[in-house]
C-alpha cells in the first residue's frame, strides 16, 4: 500500500544506511522520535554472503545484497537486537521499513563460502538452506545466451535473468512466493512498517502483488490500528528510455522516483534553471505524488551504481546538497527520504571511483564500528549522519509543520532564485545564484509575529540562535539572501516563532 503508517504529524523518513540494530535503537529514541522523523530505511536484515577477495572487495556494502538465508543475522546485528530496535523506535513513533532482498540470492561463489548467520550454500548447484534448483529462474525462463540481464529492452531478460549474475528466484512458484512472503510476515510480526523491494524492476508487478497480498496486517501490538496493511516502495529504476515503466508497478504500493533526484541535481548544479520548479512533481514527467517515494541520492548513485551519473548531489558538496533537501523537504510532492551516509575515500581512475564497494566503518574484526555522537551532536567514526545536519533536521519539522498546506506566493528572480510560502504555515526562499542578492519586502502568508530562519539557526528556549525574520501585520517580510552566504536559503514556520 501507499500510506507510509506513520504516526501522526511526521512525513520524512531516513536511510540509516549500513547502521547497527543497537544504534538505530538509540537514535530512535534520543533524536529521530524527538524531532519528529517518520521512519527509517534499514539495511537488510536477512543472512547475506560473507564478501571477500585477496585482492578485491573485503566485506563490501553490497554483500548485503547477496541473501543466503531468511535467518536475521547480518554485521548490523542478531535476530534479537532487531527486535529489541523495532520495539524501541515504534515506541519512539519511528516506523522501521526493510529493505527486503527477494528478486534473487547471492551470485556464484566457491562452495564452501561462509555468510554471516553461519549457513551453508553452494551458489553453483543452486543449494540454499530454504531454495533449490527448480526455485530458480533457467533456460526456460531466460531467454539470454549468458543466462544474465544483457538487454534492458527486453523485459522478459529483466525479470527472468540474472542482475549482474546473482540467482534469480521463481516468485510465480507458489512455494518461493510463501517462503519470501513468510519471511515478510515474521518481520511485521516483529513490528515492521513497511519495506522496499529491492530490485522490483526484476520482478513481474503481478507476481509482486500476489506476494504482498499474502502479508499479514501490521501488528496491533506496536500500537497500528487493527486491519493495517504494510507500507510498499519498489525500486524501479526509471529514467525513461526502457520499456520497463515505473508506472507499471504503482498498483502494488509505491514506487522510488529517481527522475527527482537526478532533476534536483541538474537544477542546483545549473544545468538546468531553478525557476522552473513551480510545477515540480507531475508536471516534470514524473509519477503522481502519492505513489512516489524520493530522495536527493541513494545508497547507490551517491557513489556511481545505479543511476542518475554525476549529476546526483551528495554530502561531498555540502552547500548544494543543504539546498536541495531544503527544496525536497519544502516541496509538496512524494513520500521523502533523507541518506544518512558513512565517509570513505574515493580513488578516482578512468572515471570511476576504485572504492565504490568499501563497506561501513570497522574494526580490525571487520565489525561495524557504533555510531557515536560527538558534543555537537554530528557523529563520530566516520558516520556522516546528514539527517542530524541543522539544516536538514530542521527543514523535516518544516515538513512536519506546514502538511499539506498548498503553494502560494511563488516567486522567482533571476534563474536560480526562487521564494514560496505553504499556506500560512511557512515560508522559504532560495538563493543559487552566482552573484545577485535576494533581497526585498516578500508576502510570506504567515501571521504577524518573529520567526526564527531554521537555516542559520534553531529556536532554542524562547529565542533564535541565527537570524530573525520580522513579518508584519499583513504578511510581508523583508528578505535578504546574499549569493555569498554559507546557506544561502532562508525557512521559516509557525512552529519557529520566537
Ligand atoms: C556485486 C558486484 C558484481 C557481481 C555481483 C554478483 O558488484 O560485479 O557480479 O555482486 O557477485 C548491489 C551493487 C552491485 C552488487 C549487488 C550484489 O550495486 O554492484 O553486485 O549489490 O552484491 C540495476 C537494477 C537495480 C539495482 C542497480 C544497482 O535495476 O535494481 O542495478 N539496485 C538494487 C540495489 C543495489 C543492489 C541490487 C539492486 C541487487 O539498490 O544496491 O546491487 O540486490 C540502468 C538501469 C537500471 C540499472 C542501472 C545499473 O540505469 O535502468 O535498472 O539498475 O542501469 O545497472
Ligand atoms: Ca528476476
Amino acid at each position: 500500500q501507499w500510506d507510509p503508517n506513520a504516526q501522526s504529524g511526521r512525513s520524512t523518513f531516513v536511510h540509516l544506511f549500513e547502521w547497527r540494530w543497537e544504534d538505530i535503537a538509540a537514535e530512535c529514541e534520543r533524536f529521530l522520535g524527538p524531532k519528529g522523523f517518520a521512519g527509517i530505511q534499514v539495511s537488510p536484515p536477512g543472512e547475506n554472503v560473507i564478501a571477500w577477495y585477496d585482492s578485491g572487495p573485503q566485506r563490501p556494502w553490497w554483500e548485503r545484497y547477496q541473501p543466503v538465508s531468511y535467518r536475521l543475522e547480518t554485521r548490523s546485528g542478531s535476530e534479537s537486537q532487531f527486535q529489541d530496535m523495532v520495539s524501541r523506535c515504534n515506541a519512539a513513533g519511528v516506523r522501521i521499513y526493510v529493505d527486503a532482498v527477494i528478486n534473487h540470492m547471492t551470485g556464484w561463489w566457491p562452495s564452501g563460502t561462509p555468510a554471516t548467520g553461519g549457513s551453508s550454500f553452494d551458489a553453483g548447484s543452486l543449494s540454499y538452506p530454504d531454495f533449490s534448483g527448480s526455485d530458480f529462474n533457467g533456460p526456460n525462463e531466460c531467454p539470454s545466451a549468458s543466462g544474465n540481464i544483457e538487454n534492458y529492452q527486453n523485459p522478459i531478460e529483466v525479470r527472468n535473468c540474472k542482475l549482474v549474475g546473482l540467482n534469480d528466484l521463481k516468485q510465480n512458484s507458489d512455494y518461493v512466493a510463501g517462503v519470501l512472503a513468510g519471511y515478510m510476515n515474521k518481520l511485521i510480526d516483529y513490528g515492521v512498517a513497511g519495506f522496499r523491494i529491492d530490485a522490483s524492476k526484476h520482478m513481474w508487478p503481478g507476481d509482486l502483488g500476489s506476494i504482498f497480498s499474502r502479508l499479514s496486517n501490521l501488528n496491533t501490538n506496536h500500537g497500528f490500528p487493527s486491519g493495517t496493511r504494510p507500507f510498499i516502495f519498489q525500486e524501479v529504476i526509471d529514467l525513461g528510455g526502457e520499456p520497463i515503466t515505473g508506472s507499471e508497478y504503482v498498483g502494488n504500493g509505491r514506487v522510488t522516483e529517481f527522475k527527482y533526484g537526478k532533476f534536483l541535481g541538474e537544477i542546483f548544479r545549473k544545468q538546468n534553471q531553478l525557476q522552473y520548479v513551480e510545477n515540480f512533481g507531475e508536471g516534470w514527467g514524473m509519477l503522481a505524488g502519492g505513489n512516489a517515494v524520493v530522495f536527493t541520492d541513494n545508497h547507490d548513485n551517491q557513489r556511481g551504481h545505479g543511476a542518475g551519473g554525476d549529476m546526483i548531489l551528495t554530502f561531498r558538496v555540502p552547500r548544494l546538497y543543504k539546498m536541495a533537501n531544503a527544496f525536497m523537504l519544502a516541496w509538496p510532492y512524494g513520500y521523502p527520504k533523507v541518506m544518512s551516509s558513512y565517509y570513505w575515500d574515493q580513488n578516482w581512475q578512468g572515471g570511476q571511483d576504485q572504492n565504490d564497494w568499501v563497506g561501513p566503518p570497522h574494526d580490525g574484526n571487520y565489525n561495524t564500528l557504533p555510531v557515536t555522537i560527538n558534543g555537537d551532536g554530528s557523529c563520530g567514526n566516520g558516520w556522516i549522519c546528514e539527517h542530524r545536519w541543522r539544516q536538514i533536521t530542521n527543514m523535516v519539522q518544516f515538513r512536519n509543520n506546514v502538511g499539506l498546506e498548498p503553494v502560494e506566493n511563488f516567486w522567482s528572480g533571476t534563474a536560480h532564485q526562487i521564494a514560496f510560502s505553504r499556506g500560512s504555515s511557512g515560508f522559504i526562499a532560495i538563493n543559487n545564484d552566482d552573484s545577485a542578492s535576494i533581497q526585498g519586502d516578500f508576502m510570506t502568508g504567515l501571521p504577524a509575529g518573529d520567526y526564527c530562519d531554521v537555516i542559520s539557526g534553531s529556536l532554542e528556549n524562547g529565542s533564535c540562535t541565527g537570524k530573525v525574520i520580522t513579518v508584519n501585520g499583513s504578511g510581508m517580510a523583508n528578505i535578504n539572501i546574499s549569493a555569498s552566504e554559507e546557506d544561502p536559503v532562508i525557512a521559516i514556520h509557525t512552529g519557529a516563532k520566537r
